[in-house]
C-alpha cells in the first residue's frame, strides 16, 4: 500500500443536525419528518410539477436475446454516459452495445456503441466512427472521467469478459489504451473471466488522481448457462444460480498507468453481485466511501480509513432492507436529499421489494425511511434499474428519477416487465415524495425493459435532463420542461491540487431561503456516468449569498454574492 494513501482532513465544521441537536440536549424522542437543517422556504406541494418531453434519438441496445435459452448477461445491458468530450459546452451521449452473446464479439454493425455529438437545437449527431469508440466486446457499463487531468474527459466501458480504457487525444478522437494502463485484468486468475457491469472513477487517497473502481457481478460463462423455466418456458434466473465475484480497485500512478490494489485495500475479500456503485463521503471525514448494491444478497458500505477501505455496512444500518430480507439492489445515487449536510442513499429494486431509502445520520450511521418518506407505497409496483437525484424542478429539493423495468422478459401473473419511467418529486420539508409518470410526461414513450439513465443539461436552459436506454427498444431523450421561472446555478469545477473534475469535492450553496448541499461524482444510475457542472435548484432566489466548496486536496474555497441562472466555472483556489 502506498504511504500516500492517507491525509487525514477534519469534518466539516458547524454542521448540526436536528438530531444532533437533540442528542445534545439528551433528547430522546426523534422527529417523524426528516431532521432539517435548513429548509428552504419557496418549497411547498403546489409548486409546479416536473414535465419532460420526448425526444428520440436513434440508438437501441441490442443484447442478442434468446429466450429459448436466456444468457443472463442478455437482460443486463444499457450503461450510458453524459458528457463533454469536445469541450464545446454542450453535454454529448455515449451508449455501451452488445454483442454476439456466445463469442462476446461485435460482429454486426447493429452492435456498436455509440457516441452522439450535440449540436444544439435538439440535434444530436453520431459521431462514432470518426472518434473510434464503436467497441469490439460485450458491453455493459461506463465511466467518465479524466484520469490523466489533461482537460479532456475519458471513458472506462465495462464489459462481459472484456473492458476498455479510452484516451481522449482532445481532437475528437479517443486511443484505446487498456493493456498501456495495466486494466486489462478482466481474466481473474482464481474466479476466472469477470463481468464487470459498472465502474467509478473516485480519488480514495486524496493525491489529485483519479482511481477507478470496477464492479463485477455474477460468474458466468456460456458453455454452462443455467436454464430456469416458468410454466414450461425459460426465462432469466436469479442470481441465486451464480457464484459471487470479487471487484476491483486500481490505484492511478500519474504515469499514464494503474497498479490493482483491491486486495491490499480490503475490496478482494469481500465477494459480490455487484450492480451500483455511489460514491459519496458519508462521515464527512474527508475521504471519500463507497457504497455498493449487490444482487439478491448484502450491500457494502466501504468506508474509507486513509490506509483501507473497512466494509461497515451491516453495522452502519445499510447491510439489509428493514425487513431483514435480500433484495435486487440495482442502482444506487448516494446525495444529500434532505440538506443537513450528510450523504443520503437511494437505490432501487425489483416489484414488491420497493426503492429502499437510508437517511444519514450525521455521519455515524443510518436510517431506512423507505416507509416513512411514502417511497415504500409509491414504488411497491415498481421495478427500477437507474435511479438519479438532481433538482428536476429546481426548486432547492433534489427529486428522484428512475429508470423502470423487469428484469425478466416473460409476463407472469402480477408482474409487469416492460414499465415507464417515473419522477419522484420531493416534497421537500414534509419529507414525502410525489410519484409522478403520466403526470410528468413520461407515458410519452411505450413501456420498456429501461436500464440505464444519465443526466445533463443537453440545451442549457438550467432544467436538467434525462437519457434512457432499454432493452430492445429505442433509447429516449427527456427534455426537462418543468414549468414556472425557477432559478438555478450549476457550478462547473475544475480542479487543479485535486483532480481535474473535481470528483469528490462538496459544494455547499446558501441563499436567502436556505442552505443546500450537493457534490461532484459522476457515478449515478445504473452503469451509467454522468459528468456535468454540480446542479443546484434555487427556487425563487436570483442569487447566491454564499458558495462554499470543499475541494479533495483539503482547500476549501469561498465564493459570496453570485448571481443565479448560469454555469459558474470555478478553479480550485492555492489554499
Ligand atoms: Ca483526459
Ligand atoms: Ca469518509
Ligand atoms: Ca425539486
Ligand atoms: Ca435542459
Amino acid at each position: 500500500m502506498p504511504s500516500r494513501f492517507s491525509r487525514p482532513l477534519s469534518p466539516l465544521s458547524g454542521v448540526l443536525t436536528r438530531r444532533e441537536a437533540l442528542a445534545t440536549l439528551g433528547g430522546a424522542l426523534l422527529p417523524l419528518t426528516w431532521p432539517w437543517a435548513s429548509m428552504p422556504k419557496s418549497a411547498a406541494p403546489q409548486s409546479p410539477r416536473i414535465k419532460f418531453e420526448l425526444q428520440s434519438v436513434d440508438f437501441r441496445v441490442e443484447t442478442d436475446e434468446s429466450l429459448e435459452t436466456p444468457h443472463a448477461p442478455a437482460a443486463m445491458l444499457g450503461g450510458v454516459a453524459v458528457f463533454d468530450y469536445n469541450k464545446d459546452g454542450r453535454p454529448d451521449i455515449f451508449f455501451t452495445n452488445g454483442a454476439n452473446i456466445a463469442t462476446l464479439r461485435k460482429d454486426s454493425p447493429k452492435y456498436s456503441n455509440r457516441l452522439f455529438r450535440n449540436d444544439g437545437n435538439g440535434n444530436f449527431t453520431d459521431v462514432t466512427k470518426q472518434a473510434g469508440l464503436a467497441g469490439t466486446g460485450y458491453d455493459n457499463g461506463v465511466a467518465v472521467g479524466d484520469y490523466d487531468n489533461d482537460g479532456y474527459l475519458d471513458l472506462f466501458v465495462a464489459g462481459v469478459h472484456g473492458r476498455t480504457l479510452y484516451h481522449n487525444n482532445g481532437d475528437g478522437t479517443f486511443t484505446d489504451v487498456t493493456k498501456k494502463a495495466g486494466l486489462d485484468g478482466w481474466n481473474d486468475p482464481e474466479y476466472g473471466p469477470l463481468w464487470s457491469v459498472a465502474a467509478a472513477w473516485v480519488d480514495i487517497n486524496n493525491d489529485g488522481l483519479l482511481d477507478l473502481f470496477v464492479l463485477n457481478y455474477l460468474q458466468w460463462n456460456y458453455a454452462n448457462e443455467h436454464l430456469c423455466g416458468f410454466e414450461n418456458r425459460y426465462d432469466y434466473c436469479t442470481p441465486n444460480f451464480y457464484k459471487a465475484s470479487p471487484s476491483q480497485l486500481y490505484l492511478n500512478k500519474g504515469d499514464g498507468t494503474f497498479e490493482d490494489v483491491s486486495e491490499a485495500c480490503g475490496i478482494r475479500q469481500h465477494l459480490g453481485k455487484g450492480m451500483g456503485i455511489g460514491v459519496a463521503d458519508y462521515d464527512l471525514d474527508g475521504r471519500q466511501d463507497l457504497f455498493i448494491t449487490n444482487d439478491v444478497y448484502y450491500n457494502y458500505l466501504f468506508h474509507n480509513t486513509g490506509s483501507k477501505f473497512e466494509e461497515v455496512a451491516l453495522e452502519k444500518g445499510v447491510g439489509l432492507v428493514e425487513d431483514g430480507s435480500f433484495v435486487s439492489g440495482m442502482g444506487v445515487d448516494f446525495r444529500d436529499v434532505n440538506n443537513d449536510g450528510y450523504p443520503d442513499i437511494v437505490t432501487v429494486a425489483l416489484d414488491h421489494q420497493t426503492f429502499p431509502i437510508w437517511r444519514n445520520q450525521a455521519g455515524k450511521t443510518f436510517d431506512e425511511i423507505t416507509g416513512l418518506s411514502g417511497m415504500r407505497e409509491l414504488s411497491h409496483s415498481m421495478g427500477g434499474f437507474g435511479p438519479g437525484l438532481f433538482d428536476f424542478d429546481n426548486d432547492g429539493w433534489k427529486d428522484l428519477f428512475v429508470s423502470r423495468g423487469h428484469v425478466e422478459a416473460r409476463p407472469k401473473p402480477g408482474m409487469a416487465i416492460e414499465q415507464y419511467n417515473t419522477v419522484f418529486r420531493n416534497l421537500g420539508p414534509t419529507g414525502k415524495w410525489q410519484a409522478l409518470t403520466e403526470e410528468a410526461g413520461l407515458t410519452a414513450a411505450p413501456p420498456a425493459r429501461h436500464r440505464g439513465c444519465a443526466f445533463g443539461d443537453f440545451d442549457g436552459d438550467g432544467r436538467i435532463d434525462v437519457v434512457t436506454t432499454a432493452l430492445l427498444a429505442p433509447a429516449e431523450i427527456w427534455m426537462n420542461r418543468s414549468q414556472g421561472s425557477r432559478h438555478w446555478l450549476d457550478v462547473a469545477l475544475k480542479g487543479k491540487k485535486s483532480n481535474r473534475d473535481g470528483i469528490g469535492a462538496v459544494v455547499k450553496v446558501v441563499t436567502k431561503s436556505g442552505t443546500q448541499y450537493n457534490h461532484m461524482t459522476t457515478s449515478v444510475g445504473y452503469a451509467s456516468s454522468s459528468h456535468g457542472p454540480v446542479h443546484f435548484g434555487l427556487g425563487e432566489e436570483k442569487h447566491v449569498d454564499l458558495i462554499e466548496i470543499r475541494w479533495p486536496s483539503g482547500i476549501v474555497q469561498t465564493l459570496r454574492n453570485v448571481n443565479g441562472d448560469r454555469v459558474l466555472t470555478v478553479e480550485e483556489s492555492q489554499g
